[in-house]
This record gives structure tokens, C-alpha cells and sequence, in this order.
């Protein structure tokens, strides 16, 4: 029987990317296409990024920060915005890259029938099957966690069927050669060449001579493993004729030693790492790896499911399943594989002692990526690991904190040079080297994303929500407590009075929001006196701060500083037509259906405004006024939004847009749906382009649908939609520790049970 929650499957290989089916261990990534007679793995690394570490200063950004305070007092808000744009903004983040195609030619194979390709995320294994000239063949690819590669089996139903030739490729820098039944790629990561002033779009990938501008180097190994037939090396290539079974076995490392250090020059070993892990996998063999790996990884997949009603279309290929969603076909199970995709993807993007999943968890194939494929903070990565503990996966949420302590140190010098202040302070996009630096490079219209001083108060948040459901007090007193304390100096230090002597962070901009500074609408900024956001996101830090203070029994002059500070920091307001206000005046914005619910902050994913407050109507008109359609990820924002305002059938709505099937495989842009979000044949969210956080996001929404509050008053099925008459959801993690399992039976829940 199809296991219709678990498996995406299709009757024809992947036409692009966006088809093809995402394998991982947290560091290597591999996009499955599932050709007959061409087969192509799209491979990554999660430390490939252009560059080294930099600090990108900008030494007038302190002043004309100062004179934008004084200029948005004065109502002066586009000038503000042009004179942070022109003296404040810097450099961009660095780019990750793709590392290049393992792509294998078969030859022979006509008259193919019964083709079927398949991802199990029970097991994470990616097949591909089917017939040519009455032998069956069987393709299958995993990469595993412990034993750190990506391992492939070629097998064929008849002795001597296997003719293949398989090679490496890349478009970094890099040499290839076979030799011993092994292809060698070694490269050179390229940096970039952007120079004040250039937007990002202009940027070129660049090869220095001076090793002291060079970049990561990265050593890659295919290894061709037979039984019968034979094979030779064809310079950067192996052939193999009429083999029984082959297995294939690829490893790769860089020279990445750490944010700090250079990675030409202080770079750590990487080519015997990457020997090692190859003679062991070999060793091994294709059998006893997907052993291991199935026990691995199973583990933490296997501690959570969601059970909704089967019905006929669910056993349909999971693309036409997305169409015949789209038409209004009932298939609950749909969404049950939604959810255990957003859990397969954290595995397969997060590990701990891997990198943080970024824009695109960890597989790209463009150069330059979208967005560069970073790690955009004002959103974007925050809702990668929304779903990651309430799910069940805490190990897969600690590349998280270690990119936080990171930034905690980067972010001092952040704080010291462009603001003078005490602690730390990251803006709205990071990458491997940890840039804490605003981006914007002098660009016009950049600070509406550029200027926010706000990751750090929001990071804390995660800091503290780890602790929520681990309750871990050792971690808590030791590593949170202090990265909270550092955090609030830096938003203490910033605090000024306004008129009416309420304290804010001023000036301020709404992610990524503008509004018409004048009623005729000619001049818009970004740039005003306070946003709701800043403000959420310092009162919210301030009182994480006192109450891992209380339950430490933690004291220092900081706590005292925010104990006498909180009441005074300004918060909430509600304009005239009932909503939460976003900017310091009344004003209208320039995008009324904005995909950013940046002022709602504290209802989701804060927690200030809790549901049946007094602000709850404000809230709703809010979102109301957002509409319900967006991007990818904002759709899954949304989701969020109105699970926790508990309208399961309008939480429900928005998780059918989200799996609107977006342009063909062959338009990677999606044509179909350039002005709102939805989902590829391979259930990956497109914004579009294809982003990952909407699979993130979606997926902690059906999960705060099922459940919310603590453990001590646990809220089961708070946003039920009413088409969920019968279901089951098992393993979910309650903050404050435990886990629990729910039954519901005619829209009532039925049995709930905390173990
Ligand atoms: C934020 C969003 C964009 C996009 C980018 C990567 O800036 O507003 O929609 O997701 O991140």
C-alpha cells in the first residue's frame, strides 16, 4: 500500500531543478533528477561560499545615524533614509555557491517503460526504477549523516547490463581528473567584486592571484565501485561496460576552519578528510551505509506524525496531487505530507555541526543565487527553524545557536563602530563569515531592509525557546542568560525619549515595508521615528531577559538597568482605523498587502500579545488589511498568524495557496505565479524563485494548528480546521518539556496523552 503522508513519487524524470528531489546530511546536498539515459546530481556543500572574513566599516555611519534621529524628529523621514543609505549602509553578504553536477550518460537503454522515481521520506532515500529491453533497473542515492557521503547503487535485474560513464563538473574554478577508479575534483571558491555603490545584482565572481584574496578550496571524490564488467579512467571521467552492479560513493570537504579564519591561508586540512571519508564509505559498501544511515536518520524522523484521512487522489503522483488540489479534490494526506516534508528537509539541512539551514537549505545550483542564497535574518531563517522543536528535532536546531554565539561576537565590534554602543548588535542578513554589518551598499531604496539593528533581539528569542522545550537550566544560565544580558545593553544604549518621554529606538524602519511620508503620495521612506517591530523586539528581549534572570537566580547591574528601563520602553499602539500601527504617524503604506507582518512581532512569533488580550482585535484587523495572499514563506507566515488566532479554516485557506502548483519544471522563475507563492512539482516552496523557508513555514503551522500553550495548560487543537473531522497527530514537543500525542474524532479532540 502507498504510504501516500510519506512519499513524493512521479512517473518522468525531473525536467529542471525545480523537479528534482533534495537529499542531504546537513553539509552535503544533492538534487536527484532522476534521468533514464542522463542522470544528474546537483551537489552542494554547506561552508562553499565566496569570500573570507571581513569587516566591512563604514566610518561616518555612527553621525549619520544620529542626524537621521534628528532628521525623523523633524519629519524629515526621506531625507533620513537617503543620508543612512549614503553614509550608513555597507558592503553585502557573500554568496553560497553550487558545487558542481555528479552526471552519469547511460548508454543502451531504449523502450523504457514503467518508469517511477521516488523520495521515501521514511527512509531518505531517493529510487529511481524502470524497464528498457526486459531488464529492470534500479537506481538509488542517500547521503548520509555518519558516515558523511552521498552514497549511489546502480543495479539492473540481468548480469552485464550496466554501460555507463560518469564525470564530474563544476562552474568553480577547479581541476578534474580520474585515476584507480576514482574521479578527483579539486577547486578554489571564488570572491566577488562588488565596489561601493554597485547593487547587488552586479556582482562577478573573481579569481585573485594574491592567496591572501583567494578563497575556500574544496576537494571532491567520486569513487566507481563493480562487481563484473570493467571500467577505465577517460581523463576526467570513468567508463564502465557490462557491470552487474555498481555503487557509487562521493565525498567532499573544504578547507572552511571557522568564521574567523582565512580559508586560503589558515585554511584546515580537507583533502585527507575527504580521502578518509571515501576509503571508509568504500569500505563499507552501498549496503551496510543505508543500514546505518536508514538507523540515523530514522531516529529523529520517526519521532513525529501526522494521520488525516486517505482518500482516492492521495495515491496519485504527488505533482498531479498538486494539481488535482488545486481543482478542489479532497486528499488530507496531502497535508500530512507537507508536514513530514518540512521535517524531512530540517534533517536533510541541519545537523548538528553543520551550518544553519540558509535561503535554500542547503541546495542551489544558480551563481550568483537569489539573495545570494544567505542567511536573511528579518524573516527568513527564523521561520527555517519555526517548526524544528515543536516538531521534535532539537539536535537539528543547535547549528542555530551556534551561528547565534557566532553573531554574538561579531556583532560587538557591529555595535561598538556603527553606533558606539555597549553589547552586540546583527542586522538583516548574515553568511558563513558571520557579517553583522548592515548590507546596502550605498544603494537607494536599501535601508528598508538594510537598516535594522534588530536580528540580535530576536535571535534571543530562539535562544529562549530552546530552553522552553529542553529545559535545559545549565544552558540556560550559562549561554543564554549572558547572550541576553550583552543583547539589551546594546538596545539600552540606543534608547532615547520621545515627545512624550516614552523611550524608542529611533529612527527605525519596518521590515520591509515603506509608507508616503504625504498624503498626495509624491515621496515615500522607510525611514521614520519607531516601528512597532523595533519596539516589540526590545521589550520582548528585555522581558526574556528578566525571566531567565528570575529563574536563574541571576543577578547584574544589567538586570537592574532593564527592570528600571521595560515599563518606560513605549509599546503598542492602535491608529484610528483599529490596527496596530507600523510607523511613529498614521501613514499610508506604499504595499497595503505587504508580505511582511512585521508589526505583529509580538503576537506571533512573540508572545506579548496573547490570545483573548485586549491588542487581539488590533491584531486581526491587521492582518485582515494584509490580505491573505504573498510570497512563499509570507504565505507561511500567515499560516502562523491565523493558527495562533486559532481560525483553523482560514489558517487552512492559506496552506492551500501555498500548495498552488507554481509554473512548469521549465520555467524555474515560475511565470504562473510571479506576484504570489506555491509550491513545485517537488513540494519546494517557491517565493518564487525557489526559497525554503515557506516549507519551514508551513510546516510549524499545521503544527501550531494541532497545538499550542505550555505544558502546564497545553492547548490542544486550538486551530482545528473543520474539514479535519478525524485524525491523529503523535510526538509533538509542549513548551515546557514533554511531548505529546492527540487524537480527534468528529472535529473534537478525542484523546490527548503527555509522555
Ligand atoms: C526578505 C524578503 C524577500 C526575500 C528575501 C530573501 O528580504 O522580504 O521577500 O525573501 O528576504
Amino acid at each position: 500500500k502507498m504510504d501516500t503522508a510519506h512519499i513524493l513519487w512521479y512517473e518522468k524524470p525531473a525536467r529542471d531543478w525545480n523537479g528534482a528531489l533534495p537529499v542531504g546530511n546537513g553539509r552535503i546536498g544533492a538534487m536527484v533528477f532522476g534521468g533514464v539515459e542522463h542522470e544528474r546530481l546537483g551537489m552542494n556543500e554547506d561552508t562553499l561560499w565566496t569570500g573570507y572574513p571581513q569587516f566591512y566599516g563604514q566610518p561616518e555611519a555612527r553621525e549619520a545615524f544620529l542626524e537621521a534621529r534628528r532628521l525623523v524628529r523633524s519629519r524629515r523621514y526621506a531625507e533620513a533614509e537617503r543620508l543612512m543609505e549614503d553614509k550608513y549602509t555597507s558592503m553585502p553578504t557573500q554568496l553560497y555557491l553550487p558545487l558542481g553536477d555528479v552526471l552519469a550518460d547511460f548508454s543502451g537503454l531504449g523502450g523504457v517503460s514503467d518508469y517511477r522515481r521516488e523520495l521515501d521520506l521514511k527512509t531518505a532515500v531517493a529510487k529511481t526504477e524502470f524497464r528498457s529491453g526486459g531488464t529492470e533497473y534500479t537506481r538509488e542515492v542517500f547521503v548520509s549523516y555518519p558516515a558523511n557521503v552521498m552514497a549511489v547503487n546502480l543495479s539492473a535485474s540481468e548480469k552485464g547490463k550496466l554501460n555507463f560513464r560518469v564525470g564530474l563538473t563544476s562552474q568553480l574554478r577547479s581541476s578534474i581528473h580520474a585515476k584507480d577508479g576514482v574521479i578527483i575534483m579539486e577547486g578554489t571558491c571564488p570572491t566577488t567584486s562588488l565596489k561601493r555603490g554597485d547593487g547587488q545584482g552586479l556582482v562577478r565572481m573573481v579569481y585573485e592571484d594574491d592567496t591572501e584574496k583567494q578563497g575556500m578550496r574544496f576537494h571532491a571524490r567520486l569513487a566507481v565501485c563493480l562487481s563484473g564488467g570493467s571500467m577505465t579512467e577517460d581523463g576526467d571521467g570513468i567508463a564502465v561496460s557490462d557491470a552487474d552492479h555498481a555503487e557509487l560513493f562521493f565525498a567532499v570537504r573544504t578547507s572552511f576552519n571557522g568564521w574567523k579564519k582565512h580559508p586560503a591561508t589558515e585554511g584546515r586540512d580537507y583533502i585527507g578528510p575527504c580521502i578518509a571519508d571515501l576509503e571508509s564509505a568504500v569500505k563499507k559498501g552501498f549496503d551496510r551505509l543505508k543500514e546505518e544511515h536508514i538507523s540515523d536518520y530514522g531516529e529523529l524522523y520517526g519521532r513525529t506524525e501526522l494521520i488525516l484521512p486517505e482518500s482516492p487522489a492521495g495515491s496519485l503522483p504527488t505533482d498531479e496531487r498538486l494539481r488535482r488540489h488545486e481543482e478542489g479534490e479532497e486528499d488530507q494526506t496531502l497535508y500530512a505530507l507537507v508536514f513530514h516534508y518540512g521535517r524531512y528537509l530540517t534533517i536533510a539541512s541541519s545537523r548538528e555541526g553543520t551550518q544553519p539551514s540558509n535561503l535554500q537549505g542547503i541546495w542551489n545550483e544558480v551563481l550568483p543565487a537569489p539573495w545570494y542564497s544567505n542567511y536573511t535574518i528579518n524573516i527568513n531563517t527564523e521561520m527555517n527553524y519555526w517548526p524544528t522543536l515543536v516538531t521534535n528535532l532539537e539536535e537539528c536546531y543547535r547549528p542555530l545557536l551556534s551561528m547565534i554565539s557566532d553573531l554574538r561576537e561579531s556583532g560587538t565590534r557591529t555595535a561598538r563602530e556603527f553606533y558606539g554602543a555597549r553589547g552586540f548588535c546583527v542586522h538583516h542578513n548574515t553568511d558563513l563569515w558571520r557579517l553583522s554589518t548592515p548590507v546596502g551598499n550605498g544603494q537607494r531604496g536599501s535601508n528598508v531592509w538594510s537598516f535594522w539593528p534588530m536580528a540580535g533581539g530576536w535571535m534571543m528569542r530562539h535562544l529562549y525557546e530552546y530552553w522552553e522545550y529542553t529545559r535545559d537550566d545549565a544552558y540556560l544560565k550559562e549561554t543564554v542568560f549572558p547572550a541576553m544580558c550583552e543583547c539589551a545593553e546594546f538596545y539600552l544604549s540606543l534608547l532615547t525619549e520621545n515627545e512624550e518621554g516614552e523611550l524608542i529606538l529611533s529612527p527605525s524602519t519596518s521590515p520591509e515595508n515603506r509608507f508616503w511620508t504625504d498624503q498626495e503620495h509624491t515621496e515615500s521612506s522607510s525611514t521614520c521615528e519607531w516601528t512597532a517591530m523595533t519596539q516589540a523586539i526590545i521589550r520582548d528581549e528585555f522581558s526574556l531577559t528578566l525571566d531567565v534572570a528570575d529563574r536563574t537566580g541571576s543577578s547584574c547591574e544589567t538586570v537592574e538597568r532593564i527592570r528600571e528601563t521595560l515599563p518606560r520602553v513605549m509599546g503598542y499602539k492602535v491608529g484610528s482605523d483599529g490596527r496596530i500601527m507600523e510607523w511613529n504617524e498614521e501613514f499610508d503604506e506604499c504595499e497595503v498587502l505587504h508580505r511582511h507582518l512585521s508589526h505583529l512581532y509580538g503576537f506571533h512569533p512573540g508572545r506579548e500579545i496573547e490570545y483573548g488580550s485586549e491588542l487581539m482585535d488590533a491584531v486581526r484587523a491587521s492582518l485582515i488589511a494584509r490580505g491573505d495572499d504573498g510570497t512563499g514563506w509570507s504565505l507561511g507566515w500567515r499560516v502562523n498568524a491565523w493558527a495562533r488566532m486559532r481560525e483553523g479554516d482560514h489558517a487552512l485557506k492559506i496552506l492551500d495557496l501555498q500548495l498552488r502548483l507554481c509554473g512548469s519544471e521549465n520555467d524555474r522563475e515560475g511565470a504562473r505565479c510571479t506576484l504570489h507563492g506555491g509550491s513545485y512539482t517537488n513540494l519546494l516552496d517557491a517565493h518564487p524563485p525557489f526559497q525554503i523557508d515557506g516549507n519551514f513555514g508551513v510546516c510549524a503551522g499545521i503544527a501550531e494548528m494541532l497545538l499550542q500553550g505550555t505544558k502546564n495548560e497545553p492547548v490542544y487543537l486550538p486551530a482545528l480546521p473543520s474539514s479535519w473531522k478525524e485524525g491523529s497527530v503523535r510526538g509533538l514537543r509542549l513548551r515546557g518539556g514533554g511531548t505529546v500525542d492527540i487524537s480527534w474524532a468528529d472535529g473534537k479532540l478525542s484523546r490527548a496523552e503527555i509522555r
